[in-house]
């Protein structure tokens, strides 16, 4: 276990709650999507000095003495990421990926400007037109859906959406869509109507940086990440784009939209590219995939509807209606096992968002420690017995032992 001794000895309060989570994460099983573990190295980097900088500006540039480390931290950052994805500029001070998200609509159009982004409930996110987040009350979104037979994109719907709407930028890019994108076709639709390209790859960063999904990069305007999903860095963002976009990108996220970088968890971002790019990252990347698809396979056997009828990717939105019980009692049951995961809205779902009809599976943290095909099965019976049988406290009870002692087989890499 990392040792925190001065935390510890100066403010107990506060390591008791640490301590209890890292007991939580080294003993119960996390199935959400968008989370994942950091190695040691990423950890260690986000705990550095670095953090008692100021740096606002670019490397070669800043508004404050005594940068010259920061400079080379930044830029090994920057060096590294261009590498993982192709990218002819990159921007890495984003903080999360919604101000990420704030910066690029601000560098490409203005408030009241259309955009086309795909519905937060069919898998797109807040920050991609929902009229409750600043993405859709400063800009005129107009959201394209997955089609409600296949759980897809129908590119043909996109096109005449777009034709018809004629947007300034097309988002596109999900938080809970488990199919690869058609990023050409996309770009030839915003080429017909001349409008950005805007992807939002913050869940699949780390598939496509391993080179294991199709990678928009190369051909779209701009593009963000975050750092913390599948790309198993520190929690922060990243934007990539056109070197012709280099100048109005880095405006908008400083002055625009931030002040100081965190620079400490730019380092870390810098080691977890430095992560990304090693041959064994590939080969996690490739086992995520693997597993998400038999987990998918799993459910469906199990008589599960599962959104799209499986996955490219690392995760699934899978239906609980017909097991009798919403998404959000499925995640307070599976949480008594010791399981982690996030209820979800299905496509036209009848459930308002607080309480929808599904649940979002994930396989990055799993993958992380280690698990493969044989624990998936497991674990897809441990969740279906929990669903099937949720009144009965023993059966669930004795689940969470399961659970307990397959998560100290495979313990995680930052404890
Ligand atoms: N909260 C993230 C997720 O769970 O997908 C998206 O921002």
């Amino acid at each position: 276990m990392l040792n925190y001794k001065n935390l510890s000895a100066q403010d107990p309060e506060v390591m008791a709650a640490v301590k209890k989570e890292m007991v939580r994460q080294a003993e119960e099983m996390e199935l959400i999507a968008s989370e994942n573990y950091t190695s040691k190295a990423v950890l260690e980097a986000m705990g550095t000095v670095l953090t008692n900088k100021y740096s606002e500006g670019y490397p070669g540039h800043r508004y404050y003495g005594g940068n010259q480390y920061i400079d080379e931290a930044e830029t090994i950052a920057i060096e590294r990421a261009k590498k993982l994805f192709s990218a002819e500029h990159v921007n890495v001070q984003p903080l999360s990926g919604s101000p990420a998200n704030a910066a690029v609509y601000f560098a490409f159009i203005k408030p009241g400007d259309k955009v086309l982004g795909l519905r937060l409930d069919h898998g797109g996110h807040l920050s991609h037109g929902h009229p409750i987040n600043f993405s859709g009350m400063l800009y005129n979104f107009t959201q394209y859906e997955v089609d409600s037979e296949t759980g897809k994109i129908d590119m043909e719907k996109v096109r005449e959406t777009a034709l018809r709407e004629k947007p300034k930028m097309i988002v596109a890019g999900y938080s809970a869509y488990a199919r690869e994108i058609e990023w050409q076709k996309f770009k030839d639709i915003a080429d017909e109507i001349g409008a950005f390209t805007f992807a939002d790859i913050a869940h699949t960063a780390g598939l496509i940086a391993a080179g294991e999904m199709n990678n928009p990069v190369p051909f779209f305007d701009v593009v963000s990440t975050t750092t913390h999903k599948t790309l198993r860095g520190p929690r922060g963002a990243i934007i990539m784009c056109k070197e012709k976009f280099a100048k109005q990108v880095d405006r908008a996220v400083f002055p625009g939209m931030q002040g100081g970088p965190h620079d400490h968890i730019n380092a870390a971002k810098a080691v977890a590219f430095g992560e990304a790019l090693r041959p064994e990252f590939k080969e996690y990347a490739k086992q995520v995939i693997a597993n998400a698809k038999l987990m998918a396979e799993e459910f469906i056997k199990l008589g599960y509807r599962v959104i799209s009828n499986g996955t490219d990717n690392h995760l699934m939105v899978v239906d609980m209606t017909a097991k009798g019980l919403s998404g959000k009692e499925a995640e307070v049951i599976l949480e008594r096992c010791g399981i982690s995961v996030s209820r979800s809205t299905i496509p036209n779902d009848p459930n308002p968002p607080m309480n929808p009809s599904g649940v979002r599976f994930g396989t990055p943290a799993v993958t992380t420690r280690g698990m493969k095909q044989a624990e998936i099965k497991k674990i897809v019976g441990w969740v279906n017995a929990a669903i099937e049988q949720k009144d009965e406290s023993e059966m669930l009870e004795n689940i969470k032992t399961q659970v307990k002692e397959m998560c100290l087989e495979f313990p995680i890499p930052s404890i």
